[in-house]
């Protein structure tokens, strides 16, 4: 039997990097020069995240503006979840951290800084950091997220420390929409409320994005859905950053619980669930690059994205290690050049039938009534299908389709399971994973044990075992067609209709 993943029709859309996150064409559209700037970026590259790893240093603990989904006690909710950052750094400090990260850590590819605070309302501290950075570690790329309000005026010392990836958070493009998220700036000196304040932010990101572009620097916008706020002017967004030369757009959920004792917590603001953000990503989609394997990073995350293995590195634990980064450097190239021949031959596996044998999907599009199916993978980096149900702490989610298959996005839970043999133990654990998986009609896991294979069988959710080892959306693939076969899809759709 052949194997073929079929990739997304341009009429559909398009696959680019916006409907189609996970394909290997993602950055094929890109001339050579970029296509190397992103290709082991974890963020910018959604292929690049099973692979490398980020760290964030914690150098930032000033803001400049007041956003309602943020309490000043918790991280930047730009780019992190809420939780209290626990080591504030100096750029000695983070320098030091990152040198040890780098050395322990050689799939780390990329130093972020994003917080607590703004990095832009910080520049020493920020700039300090970069600076000593690119002077004693060439071969990690520096990376920061901003509010943009200091921007402009900062736009050209970025670029003389190579920092060739940045992130704005614009969460409006409209003063009136605005005026809901911020309830004040600190501008020149005075604080400034209201409509006036979103405006100056407003300009100020817009120009600093202008900037950024104007000098060839990657620019990925970040924006913060908030249901009934911002969520239709999203879609505006998206078109004006895109036409202004961003490369991604990242559109995040709100996170708001009242004990963060954020405005829109305490407010009872709502969050998106994950068939609104979807939606509102693929509406975007239309227009721009959609980045959909965001993890919310802490300020002060390492490791791969969906992972955090900060305690690992704190001060204390750093001052006992011995760094020699010149023999960290070469080993670093050493897994950098095996992860690019694993990345190369997986592509080569792929595009000769590949591993996994089931039939092409080019049958199925003679059946316009063939139902799309969601599927949860577990794994843990490497771009395989390589977790134990029970260990997973996130699923990534794909779409199945005719069309192919496309990645729609992360999902997390809590690990349960504290042995290999011991799933179902803690059932609570159980249900609130299943809750996770909901309108998922598969899970793909490395291996799973009976009885959740049986709760999961229950609500109509198939797991298999059998894709262990394998490539995530070859296997995603053969699965849906097994799922396809065995009537499985079908059966959902009919006990669906019953429900409602
Ligand atoms: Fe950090 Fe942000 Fe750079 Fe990435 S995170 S500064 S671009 S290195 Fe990445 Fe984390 Fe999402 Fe940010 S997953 S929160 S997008
Ligand atoms: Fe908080 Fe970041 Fe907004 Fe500043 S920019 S208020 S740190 S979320």
């Amino acid at each position: 039997m052949e194997l073929k993943v079929v990739e997304t029709p341009k009429e559909q859309g398009g696959c680019s990097a916006s409907s189609c996150g996970g394909s290997a064409d993602q950055l094929a559209h890109l001339p050579e020069a970029i296509r190397e700037k992103v290709k082991n970026h974890p963020c910018y590259s959604e292929q690049a995240h099973h692979h490398y790893a980020r760290m964030h240093v914690a150098v930032a603990p000033a803001c400049n503006i007041q956003c309602h989904y943020c309490n000043r006690k918790y991280d930047c909710a730009n780019e992190s979840r809420p939780g209290v950052v626990s080591e504030l750094l100096t750029p000695e400090q983070a320098v030091k951290k990152t040198l040890a990260v780098a050395a322990n850590i050689p799939q780390m590819t990329v130093l972020g800084i994003a917080g607590p605070g703004d990095p832009l309302a910080n520049p020493e501290r920020t700039l300090a950091t970069f600076r000593a950075l690119s002077e004693q570690a060439p071969d990690i790329k520096l990376c920061v997220s901003t509010n943009g309000l200091a921007l402009p005026e900062l736009v050209d010392e970025l670029c003389q420390h190579n920092i060739d990836h940045v992130t704005i958070t614009i969460n409006c493009v409209d003063p009136d929409v605005g005026a809901k998220i911020y309830p004040w700036i600190f501008w020149q000196g005075r604080r400034i409320r209201g409509r006036k304040a979103a405006e100056i932010l407003i300009a100020q990101q817009q120009k600093g994005l202008e900037m950024l572009t104007a000098r060839g620097v990657l620019v990925k916008v970040n924006s913060v859905m908030i249901p009934g706020v911002n969520d239709e002017h999203l879609k505006e967004v998206s078109k004006v950053v895109k036409a202004k030369g961003a490369f991604l757009h990242n559109v995040m959920p709100l996170i708001a619980e009242a004990e963060h004792g954020t405005f829109y917590g305490v407010m009872g603001q709502r969050s998106p669930d994950a068939a609104e953000l979807q939606a509102l990503q693929d509406a975007c989609a239309g227009d721009m690059n959609m980045m959909r394997h965001c993890r919310q990073c802490r300020a002060d995350a390492v490791g791969m994205l969906g992972e955090d293995r900060g305690d690992e590195f704190t001060l204390e634990k750093i001052e006992a290690m011995e760094i020699d980064y010149a023999a960290a450097m070469e080993r670093r190239a050493e897994v950098h050049a095996r992860i690019e021949a694993e990345r190369a031959e997986q592509e080569r596996a792929k595009a000769s039938g590949g591993n996994v044998a089931f039939v092409s999907l080019d049958s199925l599009r003679a059946r316009p009534q063939t139902p799309k199916a969601l599927i949860a993978v577990s794994t843990q980096g490497g771009g395989v299908v390589n977790q134990h149900f029970g260990h997973a702490r996130e699923f990534l989610v794909y779409e199945a389709s005719a069309n192919g298959v496309r990645f729609i996005g992360p999902r997390r839970v809590d690990a349960y399971c504290s042995g290999d043999d011991t799933c179902g133990e803690a059932e609570t654990t159980l249900q609130r994973t299943i809750k996770v998986l909901e309108g998922c009609a598969g899970v793909l896991s490395a291996k799973i044990g009976l009885p959740p294979w049986e709760a999961l069988e229950a609500v109509g959710i198939q797991p298999s075992g059998e894709y262990a080892w394998e490539p995530i959306e070859e296997a995603v693939a053969a699965f849906y067609q097994e799922l396809l076969k065995g009537g499985h899809l079908d059966q959902r759709d009919e006990r669906t209709r019953e429900v409602a």
